[in-house]
């Protein structure tokens, strides 16, 4: 397993500066270190440059959409050409509206996938059911083959290509989804393990059953996409949309470390990790440190302890 990482410092599917800082401190961090620590062979593609664009002025209710369709696109030939040299890739946001690029890209250059949404919101509103007009709580709406009809290409849009079934997408941590989002998610049937279910079945029968729901049919390569706000803001509070309730931070490690050991871990987002939303130094450390242990899940580390394979 290795890693292709790529920084995508953006943040205009949403309205809070700050978030475009998420690559740069998740690196700081010791990402990359920690990564070859355990074995990988990790490759850093360093971060995208997006155009500014001027008179990007509302489509309807929709805010930003030239910027984001702009950044998004970039995005989806970045991630393509990450995977075409045999990682899987990695996107560290930037807010969440860039999940579009990113599960695009990786379509593309692998066919059909399943994707896991791990997040406090459903980001499935469409353009038209939208009430704060962020792109970031829309995403999966694009990449629907359900919702095509119901999306109204916006300026910068016409590249996308909806790539992903509702059968093959699955929600975990849900707790905060607009009226709007729970009608999508109930006229096209989509798994949903909300926090309720979390708390019924615990993460360990959650981690199952999503599997054995992903894998009825083909097995899939799986995108992982983790917006940090799943985490419960005691832990993770340097985000933008914050709602109290969350998963604990040994039940989101829990989350990475199963979906690794599927073997089919293709691609990962981690978003919305944002510094200025932190008040206190501590809050960005404990966001930013949680979210580099996520990804470190993901690519092998046991809380059992590893040793390296030539070991004896
Ligand atoms: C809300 C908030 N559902 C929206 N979404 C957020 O703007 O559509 N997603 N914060 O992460
Ligand atoms: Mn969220
Ligand atoms: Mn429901
Ligand atoms: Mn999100």
């Amino acid at each position: 397993v290795s890693p292709g990482i790529i920084g995508a410092p953006f943040s205009k599917g949403q309205p809070r500066g700050g978030v475009e800082s998420g690559p740069d401190l998740i690196r700081a961090a010791g990402l990359l270190q920690r990564l070859q620590e355990q074995g990988c062979a990790v490759k850093d593609y360093g971060n995208l440059t997006f155009e500014e664009v001027a008179d990007d002025e509302p489509v309807g209710r929709v805010k930003r959409a030239r910027a984001v369709g702009g950044a998004n696109q970039r995005l989806s030939e970045a991630v393509r050409a990450v995977k075409k040299d045999g990682h899987t890739s990695v996107m560290l946001g930037g807010d969440h509206s860039l999940a579009i690029g990113s599960i695009h890209g990786h379509s593309a250059a692998v066919g059909e996938l399943s994707v896991v949404w791990v997040d406090a919101h459903a980001d499935i509103n469409t353009a038209l059911t939208s009430t704060t007009g962020n792109i970031h709580g829309q995403p999966m709406s694009y990449l629907l083959h359900e919702l095509h009809a119901k999306v109204p290409v916006l300026p910068n849009f016409s590249w996308v290509k909806p790539c992903v079934s509702a059968k093959d997408l699955v929600y975990i941590g849900l707790r905060d989804v607009d009226p709007g989002e729970h009608y999508i998610l109930e006229l096209l049937g989509v798994k949903v393990f909300s926090m309720s279910e979390v708390d019924k079945l615990g993460v360990a029968r959650v981690m199952e059953e999503t599997c054995d729901y992903l894998s009825t049919r083909v097995k899939k390569p799986i995108h992982l996409s983790f917006d940090i706000d799943a985490i419960d803001p005691s832990v993770t509070p340097a985000t933008g949309t914050p709602v109290v309730g969350g998963l604990t931070y040994r039940e989101g490690v829990y989350i990475t470390e199963h979906l690794c050991q599927t073997g089919l871990l293709s691609g990962v987002d981690l978003v919305e990790v944002n510094p200025l939303r932190g008040q206190t130094e501590q809050d960005v450390q404990s966001t930013v440190s949680t979210a580099v242990d996520l990804l470190l899940g993901c690519f092998g580390r046991r809380r059992e302890g590893n040793h390296p394979t030539d070991y004896r």
